[in-house]
């Protein structure tokens, strides 16, 4: 949506294609109950327009998925977005037609073309292409055998029906849990007969303490939202975290144990930045893991449960989750949960599941098990650069890029928040901004010299996997857990950690390369 209204204000023709049948991405395709964000409101929201900024109001701490779905349509109404989206449009195949590539180019103004093909036969032609496609917008249904058996509703988090769900007096068998199932589970307990929840890796969640708006709070940010936005984009992953200097091994007990308790209780991702040195030493990130430990102890009342939702990774290396009374559904008497560990999950029957030990009967079967991420959307796509190279070749061992942005062999074609770039590391509003404003002043450049191609160098592409990997290795997260940061979640899927580790010092690298004329990129004249 950003994308659109800057490169509109820049004076290029923008088309949109969606194929949802209305704005939002993921806040329109996640309205499970419970679904929130994790980063606060005042941050996860458009800094672009100080008038915007300035006049939405958000009643909560951490906005709800619908608050977030009516603010993405206020956008697109405030700036008049709708008329240049095409929605209810899947785009099925994109392809590079150079200028000299004769007949195929027919119609398409003489000049190199990207064809896109909708999956209803519609063809659209593009100089630019630009990828807003997600980072968490291909949805993982794991391949059990059976799953067409089962005669209830089967229900993915991340598609979530628009009608409400009821799930009064039901029985309902949830796979999966990490965040989406973290938000949901509190939310559905309460109503159904029951809940059972088949748990392969417990995750580590820090409780949200969310509440309205404080008002006090909301006229400090917005008496200088410039000020809060500064700082903010000068700090790690883009947010309000308050980082903490020291080393986790270099304060006493006491003091370590009051800091995690102050950060507890004031809820929410920034207990990654209790300390300094969560991230790169297991020492360290230990300290924490047993906090949170402790603290799953005490609320959970069944010590043989209260162990299974003890998690054993690395604290941080999965995204850490952010909640409201998760741990405390457990001490319900309608839930229960299955270690699919000791009892994997054989089969999804007509009536459930069963495991290797018992079956399960469900009038509702939920899968919260999460997305092909980062790079499931793109390569669902044809996508064919030069000579008729596809991306799914080319990134076959997993994703090759230049600062997450570009691919060699795939002219005039963007990814905002790609593989490779900070995106899920950061504050997802703040690094789409970044992205967006650094591809339109981009070809802004290029229109002004009457560049007419523009795709990263084959070297640039290799130095920059070879320094995103550096970075990554020199942290606990590559190798603490089988996450989706790593494609580690997606049976087959090149086991490589896919963001740039580093905001803001990947901001000041996207600058230099800019106004180094473009520095790794080839730039090719009309
Ligand atoms: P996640 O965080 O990827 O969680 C998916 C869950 O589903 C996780 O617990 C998985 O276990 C589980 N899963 C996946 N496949 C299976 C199979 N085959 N069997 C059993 N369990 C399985 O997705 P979410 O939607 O919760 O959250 C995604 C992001 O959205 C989140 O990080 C926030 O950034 C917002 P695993 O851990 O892989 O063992």
């Amino acid at each position: 949506m950003y994308a659109l209204h800057y490169l509109r204000n820049l004076g290029f023709s923008v088309r949109v294609l969606e194929t949802g049948e209305d704005v939002g991405g993921t806040w329109y395709w996640n309205r499970y109950p419970g679904a929130r964000c994790d980063v606060a409101s005042l941050e996860y929201s458009y800094q672009f327009s100080e008038e915007l900024q300035q006049q939405w109001r958000w009643s909560e701490k951490y906005a709800a998925q619908a608050e977030i779905l009516e603010y993405a349509n206020h956008v697109a109404d405030r700036f008049d977005l709708r008329r240049d989206i095409r929605f209810n449009t899947r785009v099925s195949a994109m392809h590079f037609i150079a200028a000299n590539a004769g007949a195929n180019n027919r119609g398409s103004g003489g000049g190199d073309n990207w064809r896109i093909t909708a999956d209803n036969g519609e063809i659209f032609q593009a100089q630019f292409c630009i990828m807003a496609t997600g980072c968490l917008s291909s949805c993982n249904i794991p391949d059990f055998p059976g799953l067409d058996d089962f005669e209830g509703p089967l229900l993915h988090t991340g598609k979530w029906p628009h009608r409400e769900v009821d799930f009064a007096g039901r029985r309902v068998g949830m796979i999966g849990t990490g965040s989406s199932a973290i938000q949901i589970a509190p939310l559905i307990a309460p109503q159904a007969d029951s809940l059972t929840i088949f748990q392969r890796t417990a995750s580590y969640s820090i409780p949200a303490h969310n509440a309205t708006m404080d008002a006090d709070h909301e006229r400090t940010i917005k008496a200088d939202y410039a000020r809060f936005r500064a700082q903010n984009s000068q700090r790690y992953a883009a947010l309000d975290n308050n980082p903490n200097s020291l080393s986790a091994l270099e304060v006493s007990a006491a003091e370590r144990e009051s800091s995690y308790q102050q950060r507890w209780e004031a809820g929410g991702l920034p207990f990654l930045a209790s300390f300094n040195d969560l991230a790169t030493s297991l020492d360290a990130n230990k300290t924490a893991a047993e906090f949170i430990r402790r603290k799953i102890r005490g609320i959970v009342k069944d010590p043989i449960v209260a162990e299974l939702l003890c998690p054993q990774t690395v604290m941080g290396c999965k995204r850490l989750c952010v909640d409201s009374d998760y741990y405390q559904t457990f001490n319900r008497d309608n839930v229960s949960l299955v270690d699919v560990n000791a009892c994997p999950i054989e089969r999804i029957t007509s009536a459930g599941l069963e495991t290797a030990e018992k079956e399960y009967k469900f009038d509702i079967l939920i899968m919260a098990t999460g997305f092909d991420a980062m790079t499931g959307a793109l390569l669902g796509i044809d996508i064919r650069g030069r000579q008729g190279l596809s991306l799914q070749e080319k990134w076959r061992h997993g994703p090759k890029n230049y600062l997450g942005l570009s691919v060699h062999g795939f002219p005039n074609f963007f990814t905002i928040t790609g593989p490779g770039s900070p995106s899920v590391l950061a504050n997802m509003i703040v690094a789409i901004e970044q992205h967006v404003e650094w591809i339109g002043d981009c070809l802004q450049q290029l229109r002004a010299n009457s560049v007419s191609t523009i795709e990263a160098s084959s070297q640039a592409e290799a130095r920059w996997v070879r320094l995103v990997n550096k970075i990554a290795n020199k942290t606990l997260f590559p190798s603490g857990c089988n996450s989706w940061y790593t494609g580690a979640n997606i049976p087959g899927k090149p086991r490589i950690f896919m963001p740039y580790l580093g905001y803001p010092s990947y901001v000041e690298k996207c600058e230099q390369v800019a106004s180094n004329g473009y520095h790794g990129f080839e730039l090719r004249s009309l």
